[in-house]
């Protein structure tokens, strides 16, 4: 039975649970085609001598028997979503019978076939499409889990916690028993039965605990856990040394899976991985793909303290473990990849997804207020702004506060289910820092909108600046208040250097000089100058705002040159592409010229080993230069897009093949940061050079495939060529087929250039490519390297004058709204940024839209969204 309910859960309905089950004990009994599962509840009401009746959550699941205190009990109803179970004493021991089907299970949720084995997702109700039990974060257990399978099928049977026993039993089979001594939430239970390579290793930590590190591959994979392994053992470390957190099992198992909803599961010492954020060598991973392995493996083991020691509540809090996960991941990445690239990444990132998240009918806040559907809220507002709101936490309690309000945290609520607020009260408690007003970042929608004037009096020698803040209204929330938002903030002679004289302010300012704007308007100013200083303002972004500053081309030039934070600095070059992409757009041509060649000169000028080239080159997509636009005029964008991109490959034609070969890496390939940064920086310069140069960049990408030894330097030359319509092009996609049809990573890579190629990407070339026998619905990875990246990255394709690439994506919508709602609901997402497009084409989305409404039988999770757009 699918979740087709469109009941609306709020969080100011919190209830704390009548039952708490202090044991849990689970049997399956995996059969050909079912599993049979048993659960053993031990449950205590909590408050003694009350009469309400026990409800069980329970989806698609089949009662075979249910028995209390060894009898078997008949004052029970199964209805939609559960079980209600009456009369029960205060303590008793509940037991059921369900069979379940995971070989059928399309939507990856509760116990699922995973190719040739089975193994569970539960965040963040799946737990309830295993057996009955109450399916929420703030009920925790001990856990007991027997698992009986065919011994040849299933050799390796797994759970969370230790192994205590492991038995052969009659007619092939055998049985392993798992036990976690740490309650968990159900959200956390997991369970693996299949046949796999493994990489083990060891680590000790810092109090002497050994702890046995195993990782789990399809066969003929095991070479590819290595990265991963190094990367556990390095975030452990980590853990230890900047929060002082040590493991707390004798074992950290993780396991591949080719069929996965997300990235990755941190499931109580057995996480699941998506394979793509798991397996890692030179052929099937690129540079990108190797720090995403890293990352996320980070993430995940992080989790073990923020998420698993201490959860969450309920789902509305959802940010306090993943906000606060991001941001720890984002620090480790910060110390073990160049800090201004890692900075830069995660503020593209930003903008990119979640900012137009915030600007569309699907806006929430941090800690949104109500849902429908939970698993729809997994998203970059809870996750990437969540770990914004945390770094601005930093920033104005300063590290040293902060790093004693996380311990605080640990120590008060380790063992608990807690909330935002608990985490909030606890900075505050190991700062002695006031948040009050800094709250609101939690409970408003949209991203705040800073604007700047400045002012230079030569007379006096004051420069002024006036600040105010905004922000637009969003769904539900029409009247929104002020937050403090800091602000780093920088002055710079004319010839680049630091200017210290301090600020005046009625604003509060921080020891590191952060000014925070916690009212609409305020002045700053500064004395006593020789001259009109250069303003850096957003240092480091600061706070995740849109900020309106109209300066002089030659102050971010010189920026560009002379700041020293690297993101500022990166920043600077941004805000002159954004600016010459905005005169195009209102017809200004010759303004926005004069930008771009300011931005030329300045890069052209940069040591081209510096990392911040590549980034520079790597220009804004056309889904980031939309960005903060009311009004979309597609037509126009695309014209201003091509503008930009051919003036920047102009300006910079001399270098960019002086570049591209002196860029030239060692062999054989190694994923370190110089490596991968020229690789970065001679993928850029052959895709700029397709724009103006299309036989040079033909030629050298050519060869590049044929000689490269990794999967980066090839999809470097078929991006180059992926945008021209010569028989190269195909030439080059087919010899990249024909060599790595037989590894999934390498070819969904492929299928996502493919989908945002203005050659192959348009509708005609999609649909094509969906007919393939290897784009396989049953496979996450390829539905969203395929339809994920044309919608939410081909801004061409998808918005194609006469609707077709809408109705493609709409129809992709329904075929897998029937198999896997979770996919289809991330896949429905681009068409609901319909209120900012312009003219017929927001019609011809809407009409899509209503189509998808009109299915009978949507599921919960696409409805959703679908109706937040209508
Ligand atoms: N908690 C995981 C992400 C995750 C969320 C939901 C899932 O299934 C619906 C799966 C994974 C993380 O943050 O890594
Ligand atoms: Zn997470």
């Amino acid at each position: 039975m699918r979740n087709t309910s469109t009941q609306v859960k709020y969080l100011r309905d919190y209830q704390a649970p009548l039952f708490l089950v202090d044991q849990t004990q689970l049997h399956f009994d995996i059969r050909d085609g079912e599993t049979l599962v048993t659960a053993t509840l031990e449950l205590a009401r909590s408050t003694p001598g009350t009469q309400e009746a026990l409800t069980l959550d329970g989806d698609d699941l089949t009662l075979l028997s249910l028995v209390v205190d060894g009898q078997p009990w008949t004052d029970y109803e199964v209805g939609e979503g559960g079980l209600v179970v009456n009369g029960l004493p205060d303590r008793c021991q509940l037991t059921t019978q369900v069979r379940i089907h995971p070989e059928q299970n399309t939507a990856l949720e509760g116990l699922y076939a995973c190719g040739p084995y089975l193994v569970t997702q539960c965040e963040a109700t799946g737990f309830r499409r295993i057996t009955y039990f109450p399916d929420r974060p703030d009920v925790l257990s001990r856990y007991r889990v027997t698992i009986e399978a065919d011994a040849s099928r299933y050799p390796t049977l797994l759970s969370n916690g230790n192994c205590i026993e492991s038995r052969s039993l009659d007619g092939g089979r055998h049985e392993a028993v798992w036990e976690d001594p740490h309650p968990k939430p159900c959200y956390l239970f997991a369970l693996v039965a299949g046949a796999f390579e493994q990489l083990t290793g060891e680590y000790t930590t810092t109090s002497g605990r050994q702890v046995s590190l195993e990782l789990y591959a399809d066969q003929g994979q095991g070479q590819r856990l290595g990265f991963a392994l190094e990367s556990l053992i390095e975030s452990m470390r980590w853990d230890e040394i900047h929060y002082g957190r040590e493991y707390d099992l004798d074992r950290y198992l993780i396991v591949a899976a080719g069929a996965f909803n997300m990235g990755a599961m941190e499931n109580k010492g057995l996480n699941i991985f998506n394979t793509s954020c798991l397996l890692a060598d030179p052929d099937t991973a690129t540079d990108a793909g190797y720090r995403v392995v890293r990352d996320v493996i980070a993430h995940e083991y992080f989790h073990n303290w923020t998420g698993n020691r201490i959860t969450c509540r309920d789902w509305f809090q959802l940010s306090l473990k993943e906000g606060l996960t991001v941001f720890r991941e984002q620090q480790f990445s910060e110390t073990v990849n160049d800090p201004a690239v890692a900075r830069v990444e995660q503020v593209r990132g930003l903008r990119a997804f979640q900012f137009p998240e915030d600007a569309g009918p699907m806006a929430h806040p941090v800690r949104p207020e109500s849902y429908v559907e939970m698993n729809n809220f997994y998203t970059a507002t809870v996750y990437e702004k969540g770990s914004e709101v945390i770094r601005m936490m930093r920033t104005l309690v300063g590290e040293a506060g902060f790093r004693r309000g996380m311990d605080v945290y640990f120590d008060r609520h380790d063992g608990q289910a807690v909330t935002i607020e608990d985490f909030v009260a606890a900075i505050e408690a190991g700062s002695g820092a006031d948040l009050s007003a800094f709250r609101i970042w939690y409970a408003q929608a949209g991203t705040p909108l800073v604007q700047v004037r400045d002012q230079w009096d030569a007379s006096t020698g004051t420069y002024r600046l006036t600040l105010n803040q905004q922000l637009a209204a969003t769904r539900g929330q029409p009247d929104k208040k002020p937050a403090p938002i800091p602000l780093s903030v920088a002055l710079f002679d004319q010839s680049g250097g630091r200017v210290s004289s301090p600020a005046q302010s009625e604003l509060r300012q921080t020891d590191d000089g952060v000014i925070v704007l916690d009212r609409p308007n305020a002045q700053v100013q500064w004395t006593g100058l020789a001259e009109r200083p250069v303003l850096s303002v957003l240092r480091g972004f600061s706070a995740p705002v849109r900020l309106h500053f109209e300066q002089p081309d030659a102050d971010l030039a010189l920026l560009m040159r002379a700041e020293d934070d690297a993101f500022a600095r990166w920043e600077a070059g941004q805000r002159l592409i954004h600016a010459a992409f905005a005169d195009v757009l209102k017809g200004d041509d010759a303004r926005g010229k004069a930008r771009l060649s300011a931005f030329c000169q300045a890069v052209a000028a940069t040591d081209p080993e510096a990392p911040i080239v590549g980034e520079w080159l790597d220009i804004p997509s056309t889904i980031e230069f939309t960005d903060g636009l009311e009004r979309v005029d597609v037509d126009a964008v695309l014209v201003a897009d091509n503008v930009v991109r051919r003036t920047v490959a102009e300006g910079l034609r001399e270098q960019l093949e002086a570049w591209y070969l002196a860029a030239e890496t060692e062999r054989p390939y190694r994923f370190d940061a110089q490596q991968a940064h020229r690789r970065r920086r001679r993928a850029a310069c052959l895709q700029l050079m397709a724009q103006v140069d299309a036989d040079k960049a033909v030629a050298l990408a050519s060869d590049l495939l044929a000689t490269a030894d990794n999967l980066t330097d090839r999809m470097a030359a078929l991006a180059a060529v992926n945008d021209l319509d010569r028989p190269e092009r195909a030439q080059l996609f087919q010899a990249f087929a024909d060599r790595w049809a037989d590894e999934a990573l390498a070819m969904d890579k492929w299928f996502q250039l493919q989908a945002v190629s203005a050659v192959q990407g348009l509708p005609a070339g999609i649909a094509e490519l969906a007919q393939r026998p290897d784009y396989d619905r049953g496979v996450p990875n390829r539905v969203r390297a395929l339809f994920g990246a044309f919608g939410q990255r081909h801004f061409a394709g998808l918005h194609r004058g006469n609707g077709e690439g809408y109705r493609l994506l709409a129809d992709e919508v329904l075929t897998m709204d029937a198999l896997n709602p979770q996919v289809a609901s991330r896949l429905v997402r681009p068409l609901t940024q319909l209120t900012r497009i312009e003219g017929e084409r927001a019609r011809l989305m809407r009409t899509e839209l209503e189509r998808i409404a009109a299915k009978q039988d949507l599921s919960a999770d696409v409805r959703e969204i679908v109706s937040a757009a209508l």
